[in-house]
């Protein structure tokens, strides 16, 4: 690493995870700058132990996945701080960050490759942004890669009406716990909890998914906070 005080963020603001991370920086208004890796090769250059992006180049260290990286930049710049000082609070906080990653992510996922005319489209988007050698071998490859990932994970396995209906249900849960806001749990500044969910929100609000967009119209506090975390990170 060459400057051992620049902020690089390794990553694609069309990743959800690297949106969050983003979002992030900017909240702590710390200078950086974005590196769009080419391959899966870079990928893997600068997140040597997943090998998937965002990665995060900080105080002369590498780090990966949002999660860790948020918090690691909560000890670099404490403020705003992404965490409440209320114990119970920042346990919540944390919980809905893991299940936005981990499972809304897959709804995004689902709705992206499980539905034919969605995977159309995805796998246009996947393909204009390979390197043109590769582009035959991605247009070959990702529909069979993705899919398999996600009937393992389980979303991939669930006809498309159920999985809007859940989507739609579980959508109506995070509005009653963001309750009076602006913020989830009530509260007037973001947190790791808010930042997960926006990168989520955004990929299912998404041209590519129009199920998805639509799901997320029918919770106007969801995107009143988009809105709001918008502001503050502009
Ligand atoms: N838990 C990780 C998830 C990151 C992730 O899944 N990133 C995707 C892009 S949205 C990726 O890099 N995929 C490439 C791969 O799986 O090889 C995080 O929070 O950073």
């Amino acid at each position: 690493m060459a400057d051992q005080h620049k902020i690089v963020l390794h990553g694609s603001r069309r990743s959800p995870f690297v949106e969050k991370v983003y979002r992030g920086l900017m909240l702590k208004r710390l200078p950086f700058e974005l590196h769009e890796p080419h391959t899966f090769q870079d990928l893997r250059r600068h997140n040597p132990t997943t090998g998937k992006m965002p990665a995060l180049e900080l105080d002369g260290q590498l780090l990966f996945d949002s999660t860790f990286i948020l918090r690691a930049l909560d000890a670099h710049q404490p403020s705003p701080p992404l965490l409440s000082a209320d114990p119970l609070i920042a346990a919540q906080q944390r919980l809905i960050e893991d299940w936005a990653d981990e499972s809304l992510y897959w709804y995004g996922l689902a709705l992206r490759w499980t539905i034919p005319a969605n995977a159309k489209r995805a796998l246009q988007a996947f393909v204009s942004v390979a390197p043109r050698l590769l582009r035959p071998l991605v247009k070959l490859m990702a529909p069979r890669l993705m899919r398999s990932q996600i009937r393992a994970q389980g979303t991939g396995r669930l006809p498309a009406d159920l999985l809007v209906r859940e989507l739609d249900g579980h959508l109506a849960a995070l509005v009653k716990m963001i309750g009076r806001g602006p913020f989830f749990f009530g509260l007037d500044q973001p947190s790791v909890a808010d930042l997960a969910v926006y990168g989520q929100l955004f990929f299912l609000y998404d041209k590519a998914t129009p199920e998805g967009q639509a799901t997320v119209e029918n919770h106007p506090a969801l995107t009143e906070l988009c809105l709001r975390l918008d502001v503050m990170t502009d």
